[in-house]
């Protein structure tokens, strides 16, 4: 079995793997689509995976109820010393936590083949990508990589004899004695489950869930945790955007590199259908970025994916369109509705819903008592090379050069439409002051508010101070060769909870004025907290909208973000030292520009 690896640490790690979780059997996967093929036959010969009649090639699976989203709660940052994690991330020392998960992991493959997954973080060819190997005990995590990653030889060939791994080992944590039979999605109840990372060491040990972001080791615990401190420490940046390249009447390119949180939009933006007439918008990545300086002096991006896993509940040929024509074949569902026709559904899919359907419990639907019909965090894994807008260079080895950051979140009042960073470092204090209503892609509540700088706060592999410093060295490296940084809200509400802008499409009114800002074209307005569009600078034409909507999505209520402050402050005030200076000033500029 072990035929095809030729790395003596990869040889010795199978061999541990082996023997602690005691496996029926190995096996190193080479990425084939006969690999693929076979593992879901096997699946769909279990129950486990449900062939859609209606879609090429693509199948549905329905988890177990209580494994539906990350689990930030179990997520751990496992450094020699607490301060290295810092105080956003779960922490236990590393020996604790290992010798806890060493007890889960004994025995816990018994009755199942156990896969070893070589993918590639980035185009293999890319100085940027980055080798892992995932040992898993759950085929479907197998297929899944396959979309979301580039696996196989090709991997192990490039990692030859003596080369580096990242090590990622996985386990749902559901051993079948002889003569158990097996359930469609195993797992461990939500007390065993632990998503590990020993930052120190580049190793992640991930037990007892299935779901997206806690099982495919690759995103979320390897190109932003781990990574996030390789970068750290390398000097480059891992951060959670989607990359697009927009590209103006004129033929000008410009690549923007956006950060909101899960389930947010980042998907829909990064697949944007530009409603203004001349510009084009093509897609690089739609989740994560890896970025580094290279000798032109610029910040160039790749996006370590291969694939899309997106939230399906809300998308539809009104605000995706082109992420509907990606997943038409080749796709995998997780805990959408099954309809009659033997096609996949869920809230907000255009047109009318299906009189009938199975939910994702397995139910009839609809149901007295008007549950969803697809999980609010169903997703989709599909191939990102099948998107009709990819960009011709989303495999460019050295990546895209960036001209523009964006943060943002989901805030229905207070945060403008857009505004514009003074500066760079004006810019890392927008990052790291950034907030968002929470979403349903962690297991948790929903809708409340909470700071999520940069994004990252479920996902910065240290301690969320030295990051802000990171961000802010970067700048001084990048010099006046830095992004220019915005901060955009598409999800401003009136007080009755009316959407107070269209979104998806229009969204690229906003992109244009970013871009003509990094021209010096368009005008802007200095109000305390940035430069905001001056009225007549955003590109309105043909959009049927209230002007007094316009005026309120501009408008900045000086009272309420005064109100603001102490809730930085205590935001900040967690860091302690670590805290740079430099943000302490912004903040206290912000307050003294307020008045
Ligand atoms: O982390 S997942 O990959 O499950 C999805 C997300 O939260 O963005
Ligand atoms: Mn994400």
């Amino acid at each position: 079995m072990e035929k095809p690896v030729k790395n003596e640490k990869l040889k010795n790690w199978i061999e541990e793997v082996r023997q602690l979780c005691a496996p029926d059997s190995v096996y190193v996967c080479d990425g084939s689509k006969k690999e693929y093929n076979t593992l879901m036959a096997q699946m769909v010969e279990s129950g486990a995976a449900i062939k859609l009649k209606k879609r090429k090639n693509s199948f549905l699976f329905r988890s177990d109820p209580s494994d539906v989203a990350r689990v930030e709660d179990r997520t751990y940052i496992s450094t020699p010393e607490q301060a290295q994690a810092g105080p956003t991330n779960n922490w236990v020392a590393p020996d604790e936590l290992k010798a806890t998960m060493k007890d889960l992991y004994k025995g816990c493959m018994k009755g199942r083949t156990m896969y070893v997954i070589p993918f590639s973080m980035g185009p293999i060819d890319s100085p940027i990508a980055k080798i892992g190997i995932e040992i898993t005990d759950s085929p479907y995590v197998v297929c899944n990589m396959h979309i979301m990653t580039r696996v196989g030889k090709k991997v192990l060939k490039k990692l030859g004899k003596k080369g580096e791994f990242i090590p990622c080992l996985h386990s749902i944590g559901a051993p079948l004695e002889p003569g158990q039979k097996d359930v469609s999605w195993p797992c461990a109840p939500i007390e065993k489950k632990y998503i590990s990372h020993f930052t120190d060491e580049n190793l992640i040990w991930s037990y007892g869930s299935g779901y997206g972001g806690n099982a495919l080791l690759g995103k979320k615990c390897l190109a932003l945790r781990i990574a996030s401190a390789m970068a750290k420490r390398e000097g480059w940046m891992a951060e959670h955007m989607l990359i697009l390249r927009l590209t103006s009447p004129e033929g000008k390119q410009y690549h923007i590199a956006a950060a909101f949180p899960s389930a947010c939009g980042k998907t829909n933006l990064a697949m944007l259908r530009p409603t203004i007439e001349g510009w084009k918008c093509e897609c690089v990545g739609d989740d994560i970025a890896w970025m580094k300086i290279r000798p032109d002096g610029r910040l160039h991006a790749i996006n370590p994916e291969a694939g899309f896993f997106g939230v399906a509940p809300g998308t539809s040929y009104d605000s995706n369109p082109m992420a509907m024509d990606t997943i038409k074949k080749n796709a995998i569902f997780t805990n959408c509705a099954l309809t009659d026709k033997g096609d996949v559904w869920w809230e907000g899919m255009d047109g009318k819903p299906p009189r009938h359907a199975i939910d994702w419990k397995g139910r009839d639907w609809p149901n007295e008592n008007k549950e969803v019909a697809a999980h609010a965090n169903a997703r989709f894994t599909v191939p990102a090379s099948q998107c009709p807008v990819i960009c011709e260079d989303w495999e460019k080895p050295e990546g895209v050069p960036i001209d523009i950051f964006v943060f943002g979140g989901r805030r229905a009042g207070l945060v403008p439409l857009v505004y514009e960073a003074y500066n760079f470092n004006h810019g890392v204090f927008m990052g790291a002051s950034a907030s968002s209503e929470t979403t349903t892609a962690n297991i948790g509540a929903v809708g409340n508010l909470r700071r999520d700088p940069f994004a990252m706060q479920p996902f910065c592999g240290y301690n969320m101070g030295d990051y802000f410093r990171h961000w802010l060295d970067m700048g001084d490296r990048l010099g006046d060769k830095a992004p220019r940084v915005f901060y955009v809200n598409w999800f401003r509400k009136t007080s009755d909870g009316r959407w107070l802008w269209p979104g998806f499409g229009e969204n690229s009114r906003v992109l244009k004025w970013m871009c003509e800002r990094v021209d010096g074209k368009a005008e802007a307005v200095q109000t305390p907290i940035g430069l905001l569009p001056k009225l007549g600078s955003l590109d309105l034409k043909g959009l049927k909208i209230d002007e007094r909507d316009i005026h309120e999505l501009l408008k900045i209520d000086m009272d309420a973000w005064k109100a603001e402050i102490p809730d930085i402050e205590k935001h900040f005030a967690q860091f302690g030292d670590r805290l740079p200076d430099e943000l302490k000033k912004q903040l206290k500029a912000l307050q003294e520009r307020l008045g």
